[in-house]
């Protein structure tokens, strides 16, 4: 049973299924409870009281296409712990991001992911920079990114934009479909392959649930009805959840995301950006920053129209995000050294305290 939902993958990176008890895998969750799948069917279940103890972080909670082990509880089943995952789709969590006095929170939207299909519509949705944003959210996590373009039946000019989306996407593959009418579904298709598991994201209408349920051959999931498509910024899809489809592969529907802050991750700018990197290696200074230094091979070529300003401020943009990530990271282990001695300290004083009447 399990070995149908991905259990392989867990194993070729050297989990040993015979001594972990009671294994199961996350398929969605509603809130505090979750529908995991284990060898004797579906099941519900929640975090034991000691994981919501010693979870000192929002990410280090279970999340859909996690690895639990279970304990047999009276009602639901009991989550004791999370296989250590082999690698995370994350954000910062929504609102958070850059404020002074709230810490902004990863929140993991996936976990033990392969592939990450990036949805865009062929309508006003269509937004480069949010690709790129979402391209690096891929590349973070060490999952392989493709771009699927749905809605192609509202688009005359499909050819532009996949040559724009080339300009910037180098080596993606980038997959026209009509989810509606199931136009070249069979090209996505063979990218969904047994055994490995997939995440839809993208903006909330883009057609995700559609997708979906074009794969299942069904209405699994709800999509947005077509007379309600003036409520604007309504999310249809509300949670987080594991489809495995007839051909063994499995696919995660996703609600749409508003704002998708980066979590630090594998310096993955310098493969979103790759040819502001390769431009960069011709400045005159090893470390330029590509502002005003002499010699600088990145402005030159945004003068001669070679990379475009666009492109470049987008860049900037992340890049800034991300270096401000890794500074707040290294502020706040400095912040946690404090509080350790803070409680060194609290039970010194406790400890003389205490002592003193005996
Ligand atoms: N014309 C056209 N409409 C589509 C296509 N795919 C989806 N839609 C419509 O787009 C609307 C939104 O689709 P959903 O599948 O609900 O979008 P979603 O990405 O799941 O949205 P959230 O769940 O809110 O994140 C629905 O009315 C769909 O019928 C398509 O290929 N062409
Ligand atoms: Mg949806
Ligand atoms: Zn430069």
């Amino acid at each position: 049973m399990l070995k149908k939902y991905g259990l392989e993958k867990l194993i070729k990176k050297g989990f040993n299924e015979e001594n972990c008890g009671f294994l199961a895998r996350i398929t969605a969750q509603h809130n505090k409870i979750y529908s995991v799948i284990c060898s004797s069917g579906e099941k519900s279940a929640r975090v034991s009281g000691r994981f919501i103890h010693e979870s000192k972080k929002i990410s280090n909670f279970p999340v859909v296409g996690d690895w639990v082990i279970l304990r047999e509880g009276s009602e639901d089943q009991v989550i004791e712990s999370i296989v250590p995952r082999i690698n995370q789709i994350s954000r910062s969590a929504a609102g958070k991001r850059y404020s002074r006095d709230e810490i902004s929170e990863e929140q993991v939207i996936a976990a033990n992911v392969d592939n990450v299909f990036i949805v865009s519509a062929l309508d006003r949705d269509f937004n480069l920079r949010r690709i790129e944003r979402y391209l690096t959210l891929s590349y973070n996590s060490g999952a392989k990114p493709f771009i699927i373009l749905n809605k192609e039946d509202l688009c005359d000019d499909i050819e532009s934009y996949i040559t724009e989306i080339e300009s910037i996407a180098f080596g993606v593959p980038v997959i026209p479909v009509s989810a509606v009418n199931q136009e070249n579904l069979s090209e996505l298709y063979d990218h969904l392959i047994s055994g490995e598991t997939s995440v839809l994201v993208g903006s909330s209408g883009v057609g995700k649930s559609t997708l979906i349920n074009a794969f299942m051959g069904d209405n699994t999931q709800k999509v947005k009805d077509i007379s309600s498509s003036v409520k604007k910024g309504v999310h249809t899809t509300t949670h987080r959840e594991l489809f495995l489809l007839e051909n063994g592969s499995i696919l995660i529907d996703n609600p749409g995301m508003r704002e998708l802050g980066l979590v630090d991750g594998n310096n993955s700018i310098k493969d979103v950006f790759r040819e502001i990197e390769e431009l960069g290696k011709n400045c005159k200074f090893n470390d330029c920053s590509h502002m005003d230094e002499p010699g600088c091979a990145v402005k030159f070529a945004i003068s001669e129209g070679i990379l475009s300003k666009e492109r470049f401020s987008s860049y900037l943009k992340l890049k800034s995000e991300l270096d401000y990530l890794k500074m707040k990271d290294s502020k706040s282990s400095e912040a946690i050294e404090k509080d350790k001695w803070k409680d060194i300290k609290k039970q010194i004083r406790r400890h003389y305290s205490g002592n003193r009447g005996k």
